[in-house]
């Protein structure tokens, strides 16, 4: 096929490739540390082992390792005031995109091409547009045969719940151990303002009787995966005036069924995608808004702060997406699965990944026992491997840290237009990029001109790459020390 071969090197820099070609000639596990030895303290073995490639059930994953998406299921038993249907489900994607459809067959051969050349796929999910549940055949014939020829790859579904208390224990059967479930509310009287209509059990329903049915069958599934041990991550959009401070309590009631993660998404509500909020002018929250919520979740369900909501055919690392380069017309006919530069791979990160935790536990014990009380917000420019190894004019989005005495906290990311393109970059552009570093204090990158770094000041955002590939934390951690008067690690220009 004509997609490029994804490099380690473009990952991460030549220190890797080197590694990488070491490993992969000496025919064997190059470490020996692979799998849960790099296991965070505080995660239960178990979980560690459930999590550790999964890059949206795991921060620290989503540094190394890969999803793909496939959308073979497009047809749905809810409306969504979100969504139209003209596009990809809103609950999981990105409002505004239409997916290539694909039958089961053409999945599988998909999911052959992206396993045989990215590296860092490790997970497989089903995500719209439309309901994996629902849309049932289609989705167990294409798990049934990743499963038996790709069996490396780990299975993900996310759903609106309606219909997933029925294929709960086909999942454990086919060894699913991710499910998300999008929940919006636990007051159906919230739900009527949300979802007009639902199909169920042969019968349409509307108003506080459909939303009461959503919520009774996304309660008893939420309920049922736990039981069975699988991990399950609850979607929420939050809508202003609608469910914002409900979240709240959507939050404890998950928590209480033992939810593993909540992953509040912004609502994006655009008159052009045709949906109904669209069209009637309900906004979404903006940054503060999101981060105001978030933090008053602090101390419930776990969150996820990394969601990139992505597209329901997106390929590559959460933040990038490179489904472009395996659209089908690109994909041979005929193909044999591979497994040579993912299992390369992986014996390269199981290093790294111990290597760097060291680092990151380091430098957040460092920043902790700094008594300023200073909290320093942080964009770092990178491509992957929890390095700042990206250049601040090729960068598409921001990863934000909060340093602060209670350590250095991964809290979101700010999405950008690429300034620099082909050597040149566009002030219009730059202008663009300096608004969405709002309240800001630092970037981190590999490399930056004087132009946009003076630009930066003016807007008092302080730029450097003199922490060009350091680890992420490490670099955060001798800045946050240097500002708080521990002997200066190194000086921000
Ligand atoms: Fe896909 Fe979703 Fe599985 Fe991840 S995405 S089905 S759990 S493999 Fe991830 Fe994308 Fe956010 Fe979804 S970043 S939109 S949370
Ligand atoms: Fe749209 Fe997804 Fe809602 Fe169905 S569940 S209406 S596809 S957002």
């Amino acid at each position: 096929m004509s997609a490029p071969v994804i490099s380690v090197e473009s990952l991460t820099g030549a220190r890797f490739s080197d590694q990488l070609l070491a490993s992969a000639n000496s025919g064997g596990c190059a470490s020996s540390s692979c799998g849960s030895s790099t296991r965070p303290d505080d995660v239960d073995p178990a979980i560690w082992d459930k999590i550790k490639d999964h890059p949206c059930f795991s921060e620290e994953a989503h540094h190394y390792f890969a999803r793909m998406h496939v959308a073979v299921a497009p047809a749905c038993n809810v409306q969504c005031n979100y969504c139209n249907r003209k596009y990809d489900c809103a609950n999981e994607s990105r409002p505004g995109v239409v997916s290539e459809k694909l039958t089961p067959d053409q999945a599988v051969r998909k999911v052959i091409a992206v396993a045989n050349e990215v590296p860092q796929l490790s997970v497989l999910g089903i995500a719209g547009p439309g309901d994996a549940c629902y849309d049932w055949e289609k989705t167990k014939a294409t798990f049934e045969r990743v499963v038996r020829e790709i069996p490396d790859v780990k299975l993900c579904v996310s759903t609106n719940g309606l219909a997933l208390p029925d294929h709960v224990d086909e999942l454990a059967d086919m060894n699913v151990d991710h499910v998300t479930i999008t929940i919006n509310m636990v007051d159906p009287e919230v739900g009527a303002k949300i979802y007009p209509w639902i199909f169920y059990d042969h019968g349409r329903y509307v108003g506080i009787q459909a939303a009461r049915i959503l919520h009774e069958r996304q309660m008893l599934g939420l309920e049922m995966l736990s039981a069975r041990g699988i991990l399950t991550k609850i979607n929420s959009v939050m809508i202003p005036g609608v469910n914002d401070q409900h979240l709240i309590e959507v939050n404890k009631w998950v928590k209480q069924r033992g939810a593993f993660l909540h992953n509040v998404m912004p609502l994006i509500s655009d008159p052009a995608h045709g949906t109904h909020y669209g069209l009637t002018g309900q906004r979404g929250p903006n940054a503060m808004e999101m981060k105001a919520l978030q933090d008053r979740l602090e101390g419930g369900a776990k969150l996820m702060r990394h969601c990139r909501q992505c597209r329901a055919d997106a390929v590559g690392l959460l933040g990038e997406d490179r489904g472009q380069e395996f659209t089908l017309d690109q994909i041979p006919g005929e193909l044999t699965y591979d497994a040579g530069k993912r299992e390369a791979y992986r014996e390269l990160v199981a290093d790294e990944r111990r290597d760097r935790l060291a680092a990151r536990s380091e430098a957040i014990g460092m920043v902790k026992t700094t008594s300023s009380g200073k909290s320093l917000l942080v964009a770092v420019a990178t491509k992957g491997g929890g390095r700042v190894n990206e250049h601040f004019g090729h960068a598409k989005e921001f990863q934000v840290y909060e340093a602060s005495p209670i350590g250095i906290n991964f809290i979101g990311h700010r999405k950008v237009e690429q300034y620099c393109l082909g050597g040149w970059g566009e002030n219009a552009t730059l202008d663009g990029v300096i608004a969405a570093l709002e309240g800001i204090d630092v970037v981190l990158c590999v490399k930056i001109g004087n132009c946009p770094k003076d630009q930066l000041a003016d807007a008092g955002i302080r730029a450097t790459d003199a922490y060009g590939h350091d680890y992420i934390e490490t670099a955060i951690g001798a800045i946050y020390a240097a500002e708080s008067g521990v002997p200066a690690l190194a000086a921000i220009a």
